[in-house]
Protein backbone atom coordinates (compact mmCIF):
# COMPACT_ATOMS: atom_id res chain seq x y z
CA UNK A 1 0.00 0.00 0.00
CA UNK A 2 1.29 3.19 -0.88
CA UNK A 3 0.14 7.12 -0.24
CA UNK A 4 -1.65 6.96 -3.23
CA UNK A 5 -3.81 4.98 -2.48
CA UNK A 6 -5.55 7.45 0.08
CA UNK A 7 -7.64 10.33 -1.49
CA UNK A 8 -7.29 13.66 0.40
CA UNK A 9 -9.33 16.73 0.08
CA UNK A 10 -7.21 18.54 2.91
CA UNK A 11 -5.35 21.16 0.60
CA UNK A 12 -4.70 23.93 3.05
CA UNK A 13 -5.15 22.33 6.64
CA UNK A 14 -2.81 24.98 8.22
CA UNK A 15 -5.27 27.34 6.59
CA UNK A 16 -8.22 25.67 8.04
CA UNK A 17 -6.74 25.62 11.51
CA UNK A 18 -5.89 29.63 11.38
CA UNK A 19 -9.74 30.00 10.53
CA UNK A 20 -11.23 27.97 13.63
CA UNK A 21 -8.51 29.40 15.99
CA UNK A 22 -9.49 32.90 14.66
CA UNK A 23 -13.22 32.11 15.16
CA UNK A 24 -12.89 30.36 18.41
CA UNK A 25 -10.43 32.27 20.35
CA UNK A 26 -11.89 35.52 19.89
CA UNK A 27 -15.29 34.60 20.62
CA UNK A 28 -16.48 35.40 24.16
CA UNK A 29 -17.01 31.89 25.29
CA UNK A 30 -13.62 30.91 23.86
CA UNK A 31 -14.30 27.24 21.68
CA UNK A 32 -12.20 25.04 19.81
CA UNK A 33 -12.88 22.22 16.89
CA UNK A 34 -12.74 19.18 18.27
CA UNK A 35 -11.55 17.21 15.48
CA UNK A 36 -7.88 19.26 16.01
CA UNK A 37 -7.11 16.53 18.69
CA UNK A 38 -6.29 14.32 15.95
CA UNK A 39 -2.99 14.81 14.62
CA UNK A 40 -0.65 11.84 14.98
CA UNK A 41 -0.08 11.74 18.98
CA UNK A 42 -3.52 12.73 19.50
CA UNK A 43 -4.81 10.00 17.29
CA UNK A 44 -2.72 7.66 19.23
CA UNK A 45 -3.78 9.01 22.60
CA UNK A 46 -7.68 8.55 21.32
CA UNK A 47 -6.76 4.85 20.82
CA UNK A 48 -5.38 5.09 24.57
CA UNK A 49 -8.69 6.04 25.61
CA UNK A 50 -10.64 3.62 23.95
CA UNK A 51 -8.85 0.85 26.57
CA UNK A 52 -9.47 3.10 29.63
CA UNK A 53 -11.03 0.92 32.13
CA UNK A 54 -13.69 4.44 32.65
CA UNK A 55 -14.18 4.54 28.92
CA UNK A 56 -17.13 2.21 28.25
CA UNK A 57 -18.28 3.46 24.77
CA UNK A 58 -15.78 1.32 22.83
CA UNK A 59 -16.72 -1.77 24.75
CA UNK A 60 -20.09 -1.15 25.11
CA UNK A 61 -20.57 -0.80 20.94
CA UNK A 62 -18.36 -3.41 20.50
CA UNK A 63 -20.41 -6.07 21.96
CA UNK A 64 -23.36 -4.72 20.07
CA UNK A 65 -21.37 -4.90 16.78
CA UNK A 66 -19.85 -8.02 17.97
CA UNK A 67 -23.60 -9.70 18.81
CA UNK A 68 -25.18 -7.80 15.41
CA UNK A 69 -23.07 -8.10 13.10
CA UNK A 70 -24.26 -11.42 11.11
CA UNK A 71 -27.81 -9.33 11.42
CA UNK A 72 -26.15 -6.16 9.83
CA UNK A 73 -25.31 -7.93 6.94
CA UNK A 74 -28.30 -9.79 6.51
CA UNK A 75 -30.52 -6.69 6.87
CA UNK A 76 -28.32 -4.52 4.21
CA UNK A 77 -26.62 -6.95 1.72
CA UNK A 78 -24.21 -4.24 1.63
CA UNK A 79 -22.31 -4.08 -1.20
CA UNK A 80 -19.84 -1.21 -0.03
CA UNK A 81 -18.86 -0.16 3.46
CA UNK A 82 -18.46 3.33 4.13
CA UNK A 83 -17.11 4.86 7.97
CA UNK A 84 -16.99 8.86 9.11
CA UNK A 85 -14.12 9.11 11.08
CA UNK A 86 -12.84 5.95 10.99
CA UNK A 87 -9.47 6.16 13.16
CA UNK A 88 -8.34 2.43 13.62
CA UNK A 89 -11.12 1.15 12.32
CA UNK A 90 -10.15 -1.18 15.07
CA UNK A 91 -14.25 -2.01 15.26
CA UNK A 92 -15.23 -2.27 11.70
CA UNK A 93 -13.53 -5.35 11.02
CA UNK A 94 -16.39 -7.09 12.91
CA UNK A 95 -18.48 -5.26 10.11
CA UNK A 96 -16.32 -6.21 7.95
CA UNK A 97 -15.82 -9.71 8.63
CA UNK A 98 -19.84 -10.41 8.47
CA UNK A 99 -20.40 -8.66 5.46
CA UNK A 100 -17.33 -10.14 3.77
CA UNK A 101 -19.11 -13.74 4.81
CA UNK A 102 -22.07 -12.86 3.61
CA UNK A 103 -20.27 -12.79 0.27
CA UNK A 104 -22.21 -9.26 -1.19
CA UNK A 105 -18.89 -6.89 0.11
CA UNK A 106 -16.60 -5.09 -2.41
CA UNK A 107 -15.44 -1.88 -0.78
CA UNK A 108 -14.30 -0.40 1.83
CA UNK A 109 -14.49 3.51 2.15
CA UNK A 110 -13.00 4.70 5.33
CA UNK A 111 -12.76 8.56 5.94
CA UNK A 112 -11.18 10.27 8.43
CA UNK A 113 -9.36 13.60 9.07
CA UNK A 114 -6.14 11.97 10.12
CA UNK A 115 -4.07 10.99 8.01
CA UNK A 116 -1.58 8.64 9.73
CA UNK A 117 -4.73 7.03 11.70
CA UNK A 118 -5.84 6.04 8.11
CA UNK A 119 -2.86 5.40 6.23
CA UNK A 120 -2.22 2.52 8.87
CA UNK A 121 -6.01 1.23 9.14
CA UNK A 122 -6.34 1.11 5.13
CA UNK A 123 -3.30 -1.31 5.20
CA UNK A 124 -3.63 -3.53 7.75
CA UNK A 125 -7.03 -3.69 6.73
CA UNK A 126 -5.95 -3.94 2.77
CA UNK A 127 -3.49 -6.84 3.76
CA UNK A 128 -5.82 -8.87 5.91
CA UNK A 129 -8.97 -8.69 3.37
CA UNK A 130 -6.85 -9.30 0.22
CA UNK A 131 -10.38 -9.55 -1.98
CA UNK A 132 -11.86 -6.45 -0.72
CA UNK A 133 -11.64 -2.50 -2.43
CA UNK A 134 -10.08 -0.57 0.20
CA UNK A 135 -10.38 3.37 -0.34
CA UNK A 136 -9.30 5.58 2.00
CA UNK A 137 -10.55 8.83 2.27
CA UNK A 138 -8.26 11.77 3.58
CA UNK A 139 -11.20 14.52 4.95
CA UNK A 140 -13.45 16.38 7.26
CA UNK A 141 -17.12 14.94 7.04
CA UNK A 142 -19.01 18.24 7.25
CA UNK A 143 -17.19 19.17 3.94
CA UNK A 144 -16.78 16.09 2.20
CA UNK A 145 -19.41 13.74 1.70
CA UNK A 146 -20.50 15.06 -1.56
CA UNK A 147 -19.03 11.98 -3.18
CA UNK A 148 -18.81 8.65 -1.49
CA UNK A 149 -17.51 5.83 -3.60
CA UNK A 150 -18.68 2.21 -3.84
CA UNK A 151 -20.90 -0.11 -5.49
CA UNK A 152 -25.11 0.15 -3.95
CA UNK A 153 -26.28 -0.78 -1.46
CA UNK A 154 -23.99 1.12 0.85
CA UNK A 155 -23.72 1.40 4.32
CA UNK A 156 -22.37 4.58 6.01
CA UNK A 157 -20.89 3.91 9.35
CA UNK A 158 -20.47 6.88 12.10
CA UNK A 159 -19.44 5.11 14.91
CA UNK A 160 -17.95 5.37 18.35
CA UNK A 161 -20.78 8.36 19.09
CA UNK A 162 -19.02 10.53 17.33
CA UNK A 163 -21.97 12.96 16.08
CA UNK A 164 -22.35 13.60 19.73
CA UNK A 165 -19.55 15.97 19.10
CA UNK A 166 -21.98 18.37 16.70
CA UNK A 167 -24.23 21.30 18.49
CA UNK A 168 -27.86 19.79 18.21
CA UNK A 169 -28.72 22.33 14.81
CA UNK A 170 -25.29 20.89 13.06
CA UNK A 171 -26.30 17.43 14.24
CA UNK A 172 -29.59 17.97 12.14
CA UNK A 173 -27.91 19.42 8.69
CA UNK A 174 -25.32 16.31 9.04
CA UNK A 175 -27.83 13.77 9.30
CA UNK A 176 -29.77 15.65 6.69
CA UNK A 177 -26.86 15.74 4.35
CA UNK A 178 -26.04 12.24 4.92
CA UNK A 179 -29.30 10.99 4.09
CA UNK A 180 -29.26 13.33 0.69
CA UNK A 181 -26.15 11.03 -0.54
CA UNK A 182 -27.69 7.78 -0.26
CA UNK A 183 -30.38 6.39 -2.51
CA UNK A 184 -33.26 5.19 -1.43
CA UNK A 185 -33.02 2.12 0.65
CA UNK A 186 -29.27 2.31 1.38
CA UNK A 187 -28.14 2.38 5.18
CA UNK A 188 -26.82 4.72 7.98
CA UNK A 189 -25.46 2.39 11.06
CA UNK A 190 -24.93 5.11 13.47
CA UNK A 191 -23.53 4.74 17.13
CA UNK A 192 -24.99 6.72 20.38
CA UNK A 193 -24.04 7.06 23.58
CA UNK A 194 -26.81 7.15 26.08
CA UNK A 195 -27.73 9.82 28.87
CA UNK A 196 -26.45 7.79 32.23
CA UNK A 197 -25.27 9.01 35.72
CA UNK A 198 -22.67 12.17 35.89
CA UNK A 199 -20.32 9.97 38.01
CA UNK A 200 -20.19 7.87 34.92
CA UNK A 201 -20.03 10.26 32.47
CA UNK A 202 -17.24 12.38 34.28
CA UNK A 203 -15.02 9.75 34.65
CA UNK A 204 -15.24 8.54 31.13
CA UNK A 205 -13.78 11.75 30.43
CA UNK A 206 -11.33 11.90 32.80
CA UNK A 207 -9.46 8.88 33.85
CA UNK A 208 -7.56 8.36 36.55
CA UNK A 209 -4.12 7.91 34.45
CA UNK A 210 -4.32 10.81 32.95
CA UNK A 211 -4.55 9.84 29.01
CA UNK A 212 -7.74 12.08 28.26
CA UNK A 213 -6.42 14.82 30.03
CA UNK A 214 -3.14 14.52 27.55
CA UNK A 215 -5.63 14.09 24.61
CA UNK A 216 -7.48 17.14 25.59
CA UNK A 217 -4.63 19.47 25.85
CA UNK A 218 -2.97 18.27 22.88
CA UNK A 219 -5.17 20.27 20.87
CA UNK A 220 -2.41 23.23 22.21
CA UNK A 221 0.45 21.50 20.91
CA UNK A 222 -0.98 21.20 17.75
CA UNK A 223 -1.43 24.79 17.73
CA UNK A 224 1.88 25.45 18.95
CA UNK A 225 3.04 23.26 16.15
CA UNK A 226 1.26 24.33 12.93
CA UNK A 227 0.76 27.93 14.08
CA UNK A 228 3.83 28.85 15.77
CA UNK A 229 2.08 29.22 19.07
CA UNK A 230 3.40 29.31 22.71
CA UNK A 231 0.82 27.76 24.52
CA UNK A 232 1.89 26.58 28.39
CA UNK A 233 0.59 23.29 27.98
CA UNK A 234 0.94 23.09 32.36
CA UNK A 235 -1.07 26.19 32.38
CA UNK A 236 -4.09 24.84 31.52
CA UNK A 237 -6.43 22.34 33.33
CA UNK A 238 -8.52 19.19 32.07
CA UNK A 239 -11.81 19.63 33.07
CA UNK A 240 -14.87 16.94 32.07
CA UNK A 241 -18.23 18.64 32.98
CA UNK A 242 -21.99 16.88 32.64
CA UNK A 243 -24.10 19.29 31.47
CA UNK A 244 -26.99 17.82 32.78
CA UNK A 245 -29.44 20.56 30.96
CA UNK A 246 -28.31 19.57 27.32
CA UNK A 247 -27.17 16.31 28.03
CA UNK A 248 -23.36 16.84 27.31
CA UNK A 249 -20.41 15.99 28.61
CA UNK A 250 -18.35 19.14 28.10
CA UNK A 251 -13.98 18.88 28.11
CA UNK A 252 -12.74 22.17 28.48
CA UNK A 253 -8.95 23.69 29.35
CA UNK A 254 -9.16 25.98 32.03
CA UNK A 255 -6.48 28.28 32.89
CA UNK A 256 -4.67 28.24 36.44
CA UNK A 257 -3.47 31.54 36.03
CA UNK A 258 -3.42 35.00 33.82
CA UNK A 259 -1.86 34.51 30.53
CA UNK A 260 -1.38 35.83 27.39
CA UNK A 261 -0.88 33.59 24.19
CA UNK A 262 1.08 34.50 21.16
CA UNK A 263 0.08 32.72 18.08
CA UNK A 264 1.58 34.46 15.06
CA UNK A 265 0.60 32.13 12.25
CA UNK A 266 -3.17 33.22 12.95
CA UNK A 267 -1.65 36.85 13.90
CA UNK A 268 -3.34 36.37 17.27
CA UNK A 269 -2.59 37.40 20.64
CA UNK A 270 -5.16 35.47 23.05
CA UNK A 271 -5.72 36.86 26.30
CA UNK A 272 -6.86 34.60 28.96
CA UNK A 273 -8.50 35.43 32.73
CA UNK A 274 -7.41 33.16 35.74
CA UNK A 275 -10.24 30.47 35.66
CA UNK A 276 -11.80 31.41 31.71
CA UNK A 277 -11.76 28.28 30.09
CA UNK A 278 -11.65 26.63 26.31
CA UNK A 279 -14.46 24.87 25.58
CA UNK A 280 -12.97 22.18 23.33
CA UNK A 281 -15.95 19.21 22.55
CA UNK A 282 -19.01 18.45 23.61
CA UNK A 283 -20.13 14.80 23.37
CA UNK A 284 -23.94 14.83 23.61
CA UNK A 285 -25.49 11.90 25.23
CA UNK A 286 -29.01 10.16 23.73
CA UNK A 287 -32.38 8.86 24.35
CA UNK A 288 -33.60 6.05 22.37
CA UNK A 289 -36.39 8.04 21.38
CA UNK A 290 -34.59 10.98 20.83
CA UNK A 291 -32.28 9.15 18.40
CA UNK A 292 -35.66 7.74 16.66
CA UNK A 293 -36.96 11.28 15.93
CA UNK A 294 -33.54 12.92 14.97
CA UNK A 295 -33.30 10.10 12.38
CA UNK A 296 -37.03 10.20 10.97
CA UNK A 297 -36.56 13.70 10.62
CA UNK A 298 -34.02 14.09 8.46
CA UNK A 299 -35.56 10.75 6.41
CA UNK A 300 -34.52 8.21 7.59
CA UNK A 301 -36.52 4.83 9.03
CA UNK A 302 -35.52 3.48 11.80
CA UNK A 303 -35.48 -0.36 10.90
CA UNK A 304 -33.54 -2.07 14.32
CA UNK A 305 -32.23 -0.53 17.47
CA UNK A 306 -29.58 -2.54 19.93
CA UNK A 307 -27.98 -1.50 22.83
CA UNK A 308 -25.16 -3.36 24.75
CA UNK A 309 -26.58 -5.57 28.06
CA UNK A 310 -25.85 -2.42 30.56
CA UNK A 311 -27.83 -0.03 28.37
CA UNK A 312 -25.16 2.29 28.22
CA UNK A 313 -24.46 2.40 24.33
CA UNK A 314 -26.96 2.56 21.43
CA UNK A 315 -26.45 1.18 17.87
CA UNK A 316 -29.01 2.54 15.19
CA UNK A 317 -29.94 0.41 11.99
CA UNK A 318 -31.46 3.02 10.10
CA UNK A 319 -32.49 3.03 6.42
CA UNK A 320 -32.96 5.94 3.85
C1 LIG B 1 -14.39 9.87 19.37
C2 LIG B 1 -15.82 11.71 19.59
C3 LIG B 1 -16.60 9.56 20.19
O1 LIG B 1 -16.75 12.00 22.39
O2 LIG B 1 -16.36 10.18 23.47
C4 LIG B 1 -12.99 10.59 24.06
C5 LIG B 1 -13.80 11.52 21.80
N1 LIG B 1 -13.07 12.71 23.86
N2 LIG B 1 -12.58 11.15 25.22
C6 LIG B 1 -16.11 10.96 22.57
C7 LIG B 1 -13.30 11.59 23.21
C8 LIG B 1 -12.62 12.43 25.07
C9 LIG B 1 -14.96 10.60 21.62
N3 LIG B 1 -15.43 10.46 20.21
Amino acid sequence: MTEADLESHRSDVTGELREDVRAGLTAAQKWLPPKWFYDADGSELFEEITALPEYYPTRCEREVLAARAGDIAQLTGAHTLVELGSGSSEKTRLLLDALTGHGTLESFVPLDVSESALAEATEAIAADYPKLEVRGVVGDFTRHLGLLPGGRPRVVAFLGGTIGNFLPEDRTTFLRSVREVLDEGEWLLLGTDLVKDRETLERAYDDAAGVTAAFNRNVLRVINTRLGADFDLDAFEHVSHWDSENEWIEMRLRARRALTVEIPGAELQVRFAEGEHIRTEISAKFRPGGVEAELKAAGFGLERWWTDSQQRFGVSLARS
